[in-house]
């Protein structure tokens, strides 16, 4: 990676900082993994850091080591706002602009902190004084093992480090099965578990999860499934009525809209899941090959992320939503059968 951000990191944890991390709303394993990964390198390096992040987060995340020390906004906004008001720097992980982080967005506008920005989604914002921005990258995690290994201090890495960096980059790249995932990745993960990272546990910890209700939302999800063969999508649908029949817990859909993307043939693959609370549907997309779902995603639903995964969301009714969708469709058709 650049030598000048290592430098410029280098340069800022020389002197004791009152530090603040903070990952996107509804943080994902990589976005908790990160941040916990940082948080235990720099106390490790004698800092005050703490992550503060803009919603709760999936209980599959919450045996991460820190974890139970993490500020949640939602719950303490008092406690938040003082942090991030004192903060002299803050580290932002897994997002690149400030659209991403809720209601936490203002204060961060208006703090004087100096801003790092560790991320791999696409155009990046300019927000942070310092920006390590590489989208060819796996995960956030892989990033902050790069930090670590730029400031020369892979050997000590903790066994709670590890474990936080490997799980990030465990869930990110659908463990290890992405195309994101490099012979890099894999040399970042070797040396995670040679530093006490316990790999088979973190597979358990996450993903040997469900609950009746959940396996039960997911055969509701798939029975759902509309498959359009012609331009090689299947798309899943989950009204409010079937989240509350199947008694919903946050992050319980996670993972759904991969299912699509397992049948032969199929490029694109997309959920639908509304939310009556907040008024909208939130839009999952997944694509296997060159079909960019940022594009997608940007174009189309308010959305973005990486070219073969990416969220967004609508406004509108679930059965106008899919009716947008559908029309959508045959102006990309040539992409979708390429
Ligand atoms: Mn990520």
């Amino acid at each position: 990676m650049n030598l000048e951000i290592i430098k410029a990191i280098k340069g800022l944890l020389e002197i004791p900082q009152k530090i603040v991390i903070i990952p996107h709303k509804n943080p994902d394993g990589d976005a908790i993994g990160s941040t916990l990964g940082l948080w235990h390198y720099l106390k490790g390096k004698g800092q005050d850091a703490t992550i503060i992040v803009p919603n709760d987060f999936p209980k599959f995340l919450k045996w991460m080591p820190g974890s139970e020390q993490i500020v949640n906004f939602e719950r303490d906004s008092s406690a938040a706002k003082a942090l991030i008001n004192n903060a002299t720097v803050i580290f932002t992980l897994d997002f690149n602009h400030l659209g991403r982080i809720g209601q936490l967005q203002p204060l961060l506008e208006d703090s004087s902190a100096t801003f790092v920005m560790i991320d791999h989604h696409q155009e990046p914002d300019n927000y942070s004084k310092i920006t390590y921005s590489d989208v060819s990258m796996s995960s956030t995690c892989e990033m902050v093992f790069n930090v670590i290994e730029g400031l020369d201090d892979v050997e000590s890495i903790t066994p709670d480090l590890a474990i936080s960096l490997y799980t990030g980059i465990m869930t990110d790249t659908g463990s290890f099965k992405y195309s994101s995932t490099t012979s890099r990745t894999h040399l970042v993960v070797a040396k995670l578990i040679e530093q006490g990272a316990k790999n088979t546990e973190a597979h358990n910890k996450v993903y040997d999860t469900n609950t009746p209700s959940r396996l039960h939302l997911l055969g509701c999800a798939l029975k759902n499934m509309v498959i359009l063969e012609e331009f090689n999508t299947a798309f899943i649908t989950l009204s409010q009525d079937e989240l509350d029949t199947y008694n919903f817990k946050k992050g319980d859909t996670e993972g759904f809209v991969n299912y699509g993307l397992t049948l032969e043939g199929i490029v694109f693959a997309v959920i639908f899941i509304e939310n009556r609370e907040e008024g909208i549907i939130k839009i999952s997309f997944r694509s296997e090959g060159d079909f960019s779902v940022n594009e997608f995603a940007r174009a189309n639903f308010n959305g973005g992320g990486h070219t073969n995964a990416a969220g967004g969301r609508s406004d509108v009714s679930m059965e106008e939503t899919i009716n947008q969708f559908k029309a959508l469709l045959p102006q990309y058709k040539d992409d979708l059968n390429a």
